[in-house]
């Protein structure tokens, strides 16, 4: 079993989709914690609706490409359309760290290439384990996230993890600044 960190990210039909996904992975993974949804500035493509951005915290017994081609399928179950880079998308599923493996390959870098320099990642890891390291750089979410841009990121009222329906074995408390 790995400990894996699914980013979750939209701009279309942001909070169906979120939890549209959310129920999904909680088929194919094991849910241990969810952050809080946060609304979000967008990133790279400024153009565009703001986004709602969350992290999910899963065990799973899937290998990483296996784990991804889950996560593409989910995807596109979502009418998710691959149309400009960076640009608006109905979901967003991203693995963030998968253990501490490191990888490079064609299909798939871990950690996830840009999480340190995102706040709308940032935020909700340091929420779910903000002493987590990060594998390649050797520093926790915690001091990625005070050396962030933490412009416009605001907690939302969306729960996407009803009581009881996540797993349980912990509970992702807010972090506070
Ligand atoms: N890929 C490589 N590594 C990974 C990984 N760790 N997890 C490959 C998931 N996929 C990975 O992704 C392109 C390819 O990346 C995949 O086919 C996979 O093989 P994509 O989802 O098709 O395209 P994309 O998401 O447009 O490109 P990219 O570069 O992944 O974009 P990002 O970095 O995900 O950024 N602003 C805000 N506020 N919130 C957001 O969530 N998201 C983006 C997308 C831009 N701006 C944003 C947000
Ligand atoms: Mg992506």
């Amino acid at each position: 079993m790995a400990t894996v960190y699914i980013g979750l990210g939209s701009n279309i039909a942001p909070e169906r989709n979120l939890v549209a996904a959310m129920e999904a992975l909680r088929m194919a993974l094991r849910p241990i914690a969810v952050s809080p949804v946060y609304r979000t500035p967008p990133w790279g493509v400024t153009d565009q609706a703001d986004f709602l951005n969350a992290v999910l915290e899963a065990e799973t017994a899937l290998q990483p490409l296996p784990l991804l081609d889950t996560l593409q399928a989910i995807e596109a179950s979502l009418a998710r359309q691959r149309t400009r880079r960076w640009g608006p998308r109905s979901i967003d599923l991203d693995i963030l760290l998968y253990g501490d493996l490191l990888l490079e390959s064609e299909r798939l870098t871990l950690p996830h290439a840009r999480l340190h320099e995102r706040g709308f990642i940032l935020k909700p890891l340091c929420d779910l384990n903000p002493g987590l390291l990060h594998p390649v750089l050797r520093k926790d979410m915690a001091q990625l996230w005070a050396e962030t841009d933490q412009t416009g990121i605001i907690v939302t009222e969306l729960d996407l993890c009803p009581e009881g329906m996540c797993g349980g074995a912990k509970t992702a408390l807010p972090y506070v600044n």
